[in-house]
C-alpha cells in the first residue's frame, strides 16, 4: 500500500513505501538487515537485550499511528521506513528551482551533494546509540530506563530511514555508503562518526538529558530544514521523523527539569538558601545548580558546532539547488531566493565580538543556529521558572554562542560564557569554572547508582508527572529478569 498512512507490517521491514513492489530495494535492504542487527547488539543498549521494554512502535504516519504500545525485545523490534503521506502537487518552495513541481528522482547534477547530506544525518543515528549504550546499567528509574531505549530504537528507525533513500535512489553508492554507516563507531580514532558531537561520551544521565535537550534539537532544526527539500521522498522522511525526534526533547528537557526540582526540593528540606554552596549541596546526594549550569554550557558549545561554519558555500550551494532550506522556510516572508537579501552574523574582528551584515545565503548555517538558540533557550527558561518557584534566585544561563567553540568564527578564540574574550592564560585560570572538571565527573559519577523497583527513583531525581502510555506510577516498564 505505497504512500498511505497505514503501514504493512507483513514483510521483514515494515513500511509504507510498497517494498513489495519492489524486489530490487527489498532485495537490497533485506541484505543489509543482518548486518544492522549485528551491529544493534554489538553497539546498542549494553547489557538489555534480552529485556522486555514497553515501547512505542509506529503503526501508521498520521497523527493516531503513534498509538501502539507493548512490551518488545529490542533486537526484535520493528525498525521500518515510514514516510510522511505525499502531499499532490508539491512545488519547490526556494532556490534557484522555486515553484517548479518537487523531483521524485534524484536531479543528477545534485547527486553528490544530496548523498553527502543523507550520509552526514545518517550517521549522527547509529553514533547516538553507540554514546548511550552503557547509561542502562545505571538508570535512575525503570521509566528513564525505557526511555533511553525508546530514544535509541528511533535512533535506529532514523539511521533506517537514511539507509532507504540511499538504497533506493543511489544505487551501489548508495549500498556502500549505508555499509559505511555500520562499520563507523563513535569516538573510535581510526573509524570515528563524521561530527564531532557525536564522538563525544555520555558519560551519566545528566549528560543523556543534556544531549537529547540540546543534541536532539539539532536535529530538531537539521530535520526541519531538510523537510523543505525539493527533493520529495527526503522532505517526506524527514517530516515523519521530527514527529520522533520531539519525543527525546521532551526526555531531555523533563530529566533536566526533574533533576532540578529534587536538587530544590533536597536544598529546602535541608534549610539552605544559598544555592551556590556545593559542598553542602552535594552532602544531600543530588546535582548542585552550579555543575548543571557547567553542564548546559558544554553541550550547548558542542552542539551549537553540528550549524557549521557561519560563513558557508556548502550552505549557500545546498539552498540555491532546493535541497536544504530554511527553518520554517513556507512562514518566512521574502523571495525565499535570498538574491539581495543580507544576514547579520557575529564575528571575531581583532579580538573583538562584531556584529557584521553579509549575503543572506552565505549565512545560512547561522540563521539555523540562531533559529536552534531562540527554540532552546525557552526550554533553559522553563528550567528558570522552576528554580523561581521554588523560591530561589539562581538563574540558568544559555552561554554565548562563541562559548567553547571548536568550529567556525570563535574556534579561534577564548570566549567565556557571557561573551567575553579571554586570553589563553585567563581561559586556562578559569575554565573549570565554565565546564565540568574531573570532580565534578567524579561527583556526578558516584551518583549513578541503578534503581530497578518498579515505581523507584534515585535520590538525585524527581520522579515524572505522569507516566508513559497513561500508566500508572509503579508500572513495570521494563522488565529485565531475563537479561
Ligand atoms: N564536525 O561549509 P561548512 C541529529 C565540516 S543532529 C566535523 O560550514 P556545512 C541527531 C563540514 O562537513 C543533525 N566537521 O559545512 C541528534 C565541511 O566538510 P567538507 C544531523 C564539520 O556543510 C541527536 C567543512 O567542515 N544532521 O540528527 O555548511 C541524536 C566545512 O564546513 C562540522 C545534519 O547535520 C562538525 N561539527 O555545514 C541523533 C544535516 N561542521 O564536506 C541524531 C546534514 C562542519 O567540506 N548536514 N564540518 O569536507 C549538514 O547540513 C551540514 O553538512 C552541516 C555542516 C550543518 C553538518
Amino acid at each position: 500500500m505505497p504512500d498511505g498512512t497505514l503501514v504493512d507490517y507483513d514483510g521483514l521491514i515494515p513500511n509504507n513505501v510498497g517494498l513489495n513492489q519492489d524486489a530490487r530495494l527489498r532485495r537490497a535492504l533485506e541484505t543489509w538487515h543482518p548486518g544492522y542487527i549485528d551491529w544493534w547488539k554489538q553497539m546498542g543498549p549494553d547489557g538489555f537485550q534480552d529485556a522486555l521494554v514497553y515501547l512505542r512502535t509506529a503503526v501508521g504516519v498520521d497523527a493516531d499511528g503513534w498509538a501502539k504500545f507493548d512490551y518488545v525485545r529490542m533486537p526484535d523490534y520493528q525498525w521500518g521506513v515510514l514516510l510522511a503521506p505525499q502531499v499532490e502537487g508539491r512545488k519547490i518552495g526556494f532556490g534557484a528551482h522555486k515553484g517548479e513541481p518537487a523531483w521524485q528522482e534524484v536531479p543528477g547534477e545534485y547527486r553528490s551533494m544530496l548523498r553527502r547530506l543523507l550520509v552526514i544525518q545518517g550517521d549522527t543515528e547509529p553514533a547516538s546509540v553507540e554514546q548511550q549504550r552503557h547509561l542502562g546499567a545505571t538508570a535512575p528509574s525503570l521509566y528513564d530506563m525505557r526511555n533511553l531505549f525508546q530514544v535509541n530504537v528511533e535512533e535506529g528507525r532514523h539511521l533506517w530511514a537514511m539507509v532507504y533513500l540511499l538504497q533506493k535512489y543511489f544505487g551501489r553508492d548508495g549500498r556502500e555508503e549505508a555499509e559505511e554507516l555500520l562499520r563507523r563507531r563513535s569516538g573510535d580514532r581510526d573509524t570515528p562518526r563524521m561530527l564531532g558531537a557525536f564522538n563525544e561520551a555520555t558519560p551519566d544521565w545528566l549528560s543523556f538529558f543534556m544531549f537529547t535537550t540540546f543534541t536532539d534539537r539539532d536535529g530538531k532544526m537539521q530535520l526541519a530544514a531538510l523537510a523543505q527539500s525539493g527533493f520529495d521522498p527526503l522532505s517526506r522522511t524527514c517530516r515523519f521523523m521530527l514527529t520522533e525526534e520531539a519525543h527525546h526533547m521532551f526526555v531531555g528537557e523533563t530529566g533536566v527539569m526533574r533533576v532540578i526540582q529534587r536538587t530544590c526540593q533536597a536544598m529546602r528540606d535541608a534549610g539552605i538558601d544559598d544555592p551556590t554552596d556545593v559542598a553542602r549541596v552535594r552532602k544531600l546526594g543530588v546535582i548542585d545548580l552550579p555543575t548543571i549550569q557547567k553542564k548546559i554550557n558544554l553541550h550547548v558549545a558542542v552542539t551549537l558546532d553540528l550549524f557549521g561554519n557561519e560563513i558557508s558555500t556548502n550552505a549557500a550551494n545546498a539552498f540555491n539547488a532546493g535541497i536544504k532550506g530554511r527553518y520554517r522556510e513556507e512562514h518566512i516572508n521574502d523571495d525565499h531566493q535570498l538574491r539581495e537579501a543580507t544576514y547579520p552574523v557575529l564575528r571575531l574582528v581583532d579580538g573583538k565580538v562584531v556584529r557584521e551584515d553579509v549575503p543572506a545565503l552565505s549565512a545560512l548555517n547561522m540563521r539555523l543556529r540562531d533559529d536552534f538558540v531562540a527554540d532552546a533557550a525557552n526550554g533553559v527558561r522553563r528550567w528558570n521558572v522552576a528554580i523561581q518557584n521554588a523560591g530561589y534566585d539562581y538563574r540558568l544561563t544559555f552561554p554565548h554562542v562563541g562559548f567553547n567553540r571548536k568550529i567556525g568564527e570563535f574556534s579561534r578564540a577564548h570566549v567565556d560564557p557571557d561573551g567575553n574574550v579571554l586570553d589563553a592564560a585567563a581561559w586556562t585560570k578559569r575554565s573549570g569554572d565554565f565546564l565540568p572538571d574531573a570532580a565534578d565527573g567524579d561527583y556526578i559519577a558516584s551518583l549513578m547508582q541503578p534503581v530497578r523497583g518498579a515505581g523507584e527513583y534515585a535520590g538525585w531525581i524527581a520522579p515524572p508527572k505522569v507516566g508513559i502510555d497513561g500508566k500508572p506510577g509503579s508500572f513495570e516498564y521494563v522488565r529485565i529478569e531475563n537479561s
